[in-house]
């Protein structure tokens, strides 16, 4: 039983399975009735963060604010799932400041720009190569390998289920 709430913390590219397992691993929190609240970059970007881009400023801002919401379900005792690239080690460090460092635990979807490509889950992966898009993470703007992540998982050669219980062995250990 965990004493306090705590903030997983998903980086990695665009299409190394964030929203994927965010989900997956929230659905099996609830199941074990611990409560469990999603903050998905895509999602808050339509309403909280809608004013923001994609330049490493408006990044930056994105990330603040969702760690400052992270901190807040923290203290009612929601178990928090935020999945965003969240590209800048920088801004990784503050996260984890403003959350608390005992409360965050960083997963580093380290699935490798080739296999993210060939998923193309929406099409951006293309229309950044064709320069339709300005600034794609990946492809022409920097993401920072994490170096303190606490777990690491490459999920092109891993099952979703397998990737999850990887992720629900850190938040409850057995
Ligand atoms: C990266 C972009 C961009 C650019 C739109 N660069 O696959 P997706 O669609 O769902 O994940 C990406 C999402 C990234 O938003 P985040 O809030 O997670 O990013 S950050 O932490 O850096 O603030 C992608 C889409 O937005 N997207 N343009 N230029 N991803
Ligand atoms: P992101 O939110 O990081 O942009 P996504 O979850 O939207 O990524 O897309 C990941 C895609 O990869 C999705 O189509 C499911 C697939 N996939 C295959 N194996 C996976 C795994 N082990 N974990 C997560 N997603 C996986």
């Amino acid at each position: 039983e965990m004493s306090q709430a705590c903030t997983l913390w998903f980086t990695g590219l665009s299409g190394a399975g964030k929203t994927t397992l965010a989900n997956e691993v929230a659905h099996r929190l609830r199941e074990g009735n611990h409560p469990v609240f999603v903050l998905d970059g895509d999602v808050v970007r339509t309403g909280l963060c809608s004013d923001l881009g994609f330049s490493l400023e408006d990044r930056s801002e994105n990330i603040r604010r969702v760690a400052e919401v992270a901190r807040l379900f923290n203290l009612t005792g929601t178990i928090v799932i935020a999945a965003l690239i969240s590209p800048l080690r920088e801004d990784r460090a503050r996260a984890k400041f403003i959350i608390g460092p005992d409360r965050f635990l960083e997963i580093w979807l380290s699935t490798p720009l080739d296999t993210c490509e060939q998923r193309d889950v929406k099409g951006l992966y293309a229309k950044a190569r064709q320069g339709l898009i300005q600034g794609f993470t990946g492809i022409s703007s920097p993401y920072e390998t994490p170096e303190t992540a606490d777990l690491v998982l490459d999920t092109s050669w891993k099952s979703p289920n397998d990737c999850a219980e990887r992720i629900l062995e850190l938040v409850n250990p057995v």
